[in-house]
């Protein structure tokens, strides 16, 4: 059996932040509105959850949204019958009582969905098989990436449409703004969102931008990003969502943390988003705006192979010549570079007709011609069934 009819289990454990349940979410309902599958998507931390997607409820064991059925993942879950095709977030194994179940079944797509990495590697791991030790079935690693040889980015139907409609409509720009409670754009002022871990030098960028009397900035962060650092560089908390801090031409909000389609929706309405991890850098890519993109940081600093392999790839698109200060900006976010002076660019990196903007711009476009990763992973599972 293939297409629609064919059930999907998809497995999430929320190690760390928001990228486990950010792109199994996605993945689901991509799934289930795109392709028309019907997914039960398993999640061992509803309350994380609940933060990116406005509506759920932590508290029920079983809940229909988006057309994904969500079920609480515990020690004790029930699993009734197990689907046809079977998706283990980022490494996370199914428990053994769903294996026995999976052995019951004559043909099953057992598929490991992996980090996303711009890395030449990928294109070679791609779809690999690894039969299991003991039992007659064969896990494959289906991998994310950039090129047509890889599993592709999440891109939802429509998505390009969309964002181009919101980007070309001032008064849609407008109304979300003031819909979300959130100050409208001064003339000429550029916006910035800022989503980013802990080390990343934020109150250097900020002094910065304060300090810039050529251009007037606002930036934007989520309620919880980045305290530290902004208590830093206020010399106080940043105060509950809806605090607006001016200090010279910069004014910083705070906003709530957004559901998944809101965030878009800002990514889209900014000049330069600066992201990190998984998915928000995908968003962010997708929005066609310039970015600057920080790294889950990683043991033996395996994500500054990564960071440069993305940068090599985003870079290809840069009109021209390519300035030094673009990847010492990049490098300089991920604390790979001694100085913080390249952060004195910000204001030419988020030129809205700029070589960034350019870059950014092409990138997307050549992004929207390929195959989609939901696309191709149920082209991929359809396979592993016949
Ligand atoms: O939260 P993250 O740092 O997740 C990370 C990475 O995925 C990393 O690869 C992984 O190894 C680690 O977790 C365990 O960053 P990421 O991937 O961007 O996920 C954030 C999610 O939060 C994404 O789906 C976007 C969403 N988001 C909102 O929905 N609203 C918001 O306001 C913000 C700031 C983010």
């Amino acid at each position: 059996m293939s297409g629609p009819r064919v059930r999907w289990d998809v497995f999430c454990r929320v190690v760390d932040n928001f990228g486990d349940i950010g792109v199994c979410w996605r993945l689901a309902r991509q799934l289930a509105q795109d392709r028309e599958r019907q997914v039960r998507l398993w999640v061992d931390d509803l309350a994380s959850f609940a933060r990116i997607a406005s509506g759920l409820d932590p508290g029920l064991a079983h809940q229909t949204r988006a057309a994904v059925e969500i079920c609480a993942w515990t020690p004790s879950s029930e699993f009734g019958e197990c689907a046809s095709v079977v998706i283990e977030g980022f490494g996370c194994t199914v428990p053994a009582d769903y294996l026995a179940l999976m052995l019951a079944r004559p043909t099953i797509a057992w598929i490991n969905l992996e980090y996303l990495s711009a890395e030449r590697w990928v294109a070679d791991f791609h779809g690999r098989g690894s039969p299991h030790p003991q039992l007659p079935l064969t896990r494959h690693f289906y991998f994310p990436g950039f090129g047509e040889l890889t599993g592709g980015l999440m891109r939802d139907a429509g998505l390009t449409e969309r964002r181009e409609a919101f980007q070309a409509d001032p008064l849609a720009r407008s109304e979300w703004w003031q819909g979300h409670g959130l100050p409208q754009a001064q003339p000429g002022e550029r916006r910035v969102s800022l989503f980013c871990y802990p080390d990343a030098p934020v109150a250097s960028l900020l002094r910065q931008l304060a300090a810039d009397r050529a251009q007037a900035f606002t930036v934007f962060v989520a309620e919880g990003v980045a305290s530290a650092a902004l208590t830093d560089w206020l010399g106080h908390a940043p105060g509950p969502p809806g605090t607006v801090h001016q200090r010279e031409a910069l004014r910083v909000v705070i906003h709530r943390f957004l559901d998944q389609d809101d965030y878009d929706h800002l990514l889209w309405a900014c000049d330069l988003n600066f992201v990190r991890g998984e998915d928000s850098l995908v968003r962010a890519l997708l929005a066609a705006r310039p970015l600057v993109w920080q790294a889950y940081p990683q043991a033996q600093a395996a994500h500054v192979v990564k960071l440069k392999a993305l940068l090599t790839g985003y870079l290809q698109y840069w009109p021209g010549a390519q300035p030094d200060w673009v990847d010492a900006l990049w490098l300089t976010w991920n604390q790979q570079c001694a100085s913080t002076t390249a952060l004195q660019h910000v204001a030419a990196y988020s030129a809205p007709d700029g070589p960034a903007a350019q870059c950014a711009r092409s990138w997307a476009k050549e992004q929207g011609q390929l195959q989609d990763l939901v696309t191709k992973l149920a082209e991929f599972a359809d396979k592993l069934l016949k």
